[in-house]
């Protein structure tokens, strides 16, 4: 067969990389003895579908300069993109277990001088969108020969920061500016709509001026490419809100605000792990 790939044949090839991504979060936040798993869990379908399917990215060359730029805004949840990277092959799979440790390039929070893979370094909640938006300006000053997408998380739009860059898009209208949310509806310590509900959510990006689409399940790989294909066109900026589950994959972590910030014991990871095989 030739041409351009078939949504349903882009389905069936990014699956079994999304369980294997899947796989290298358990095995690497157990190693470690801490970091995020439900956030990395719930973005597993967005992070596969940017990096296998939507960027344009050149293989062994974090610098090229009309690469297409992705900031992982909710930065806690970079395990999920070092899973990425180890299944493109750009990071050895073996470096996955140095996950937090002194020294390694894998970092609990995204570290770019340490590595290039990541545009930038987030984890200090809030900030990430005010970087992409400014990367999104500067392509258009270079002639628009980039995209940038970000990945916010729900709990994290809480700051005010992420409302500044909203407005500030809004008025100067990014074409190839894409934000995905991570909807998963749960934050550190609880239900996102108990402690600060973010609804009417698409209204508020619309009245900023913001082109809105959600994504009714955005751990339905269909859809995630669906949506990524429509807005990666430009006619930005995009706010693209996918409905996830926090800790998708494993059934004793989804929806659990108590799996955000924690590793599993050997124990519970080989449940997880068997989960994960049974049904990723
Ligand atoms: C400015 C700032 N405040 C607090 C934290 C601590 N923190 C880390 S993750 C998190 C919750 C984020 O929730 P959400 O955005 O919903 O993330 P997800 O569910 O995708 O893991 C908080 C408060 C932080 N990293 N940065
Ligand atoms: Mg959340």
């Amino acid at each position: 067969m030739s041409g351009t790939p078939t949504r349903i044949e882009e389905v069936a090839r990014l699956k079994p990389i999304v369980r294997k991504m899947r796989e290298h979060v358990i095995r690497m936040i157990t190693a470690a003895g801490s970091g995020h798993p439900g956030g990395s869990l719930s973005a597993a379908e967005i992070v596969a579908t940017l990096f296998f399917h939507t960027l344009r990215r050149r293989p062994g060359d974090p610098t090229w300069a009309d690469r297409d730029r992705f900031v992982i805004s909710k930065g806690h949840g970079v395990p999920i993109v070092y899973a990425a990277l180890a299944e493109a092959g750009e990071l050895p799979v073996e470096e996955l277990a140095s996950l937090r440790k002194l020294g390694s390039r894998l970092q609990g929070h995204p570290d770019r001088v340490l590595l290039p893979w990541v545009e930038a370094a987030t984890g200090s909640l809030g900030q990430g969108l005010s970087l992409a938006l400014g990367m999104a300006l500067a392509s258009r000053l270079d002639g628009d020969r980039y995209r940038v997408f970000c990945l916010l998380g729900d709990g994290e739009t809480q700051a005010g920061q992420v409302w500044e860059a909203a407005m500030a898009a809004g008025k100067y209208q990014p074409a190839n500016l894409v934000v995905i949310l991570d909807y998963n509806k749960v934050q550190l310590d609880g239900p996102v709509h108990e402690i600060m509900d973010l609804e009417p959510l698409a209204e508020k990006w619309r009245s900023f001026n913001w082109k809105v689409r959600e994504i009714a399940d955005g751990n339905d790989l269909g859809l995630v490419i669906e949506a990524l294909d429509e807005s990666g066109r430009g006619g930005g900026p995009w706010m693209l809100i996918a409905h996830t589950v926090k800790g998708k994959g494993v059934s004793f972590m989804e929806g659990k605000a108590a799996w955000h910030g924690k590793a599993p014991t050997p124990e519970e990871a080989k449940r997880a792990l068997e989960e994960i095989a049974a049904h990723g």
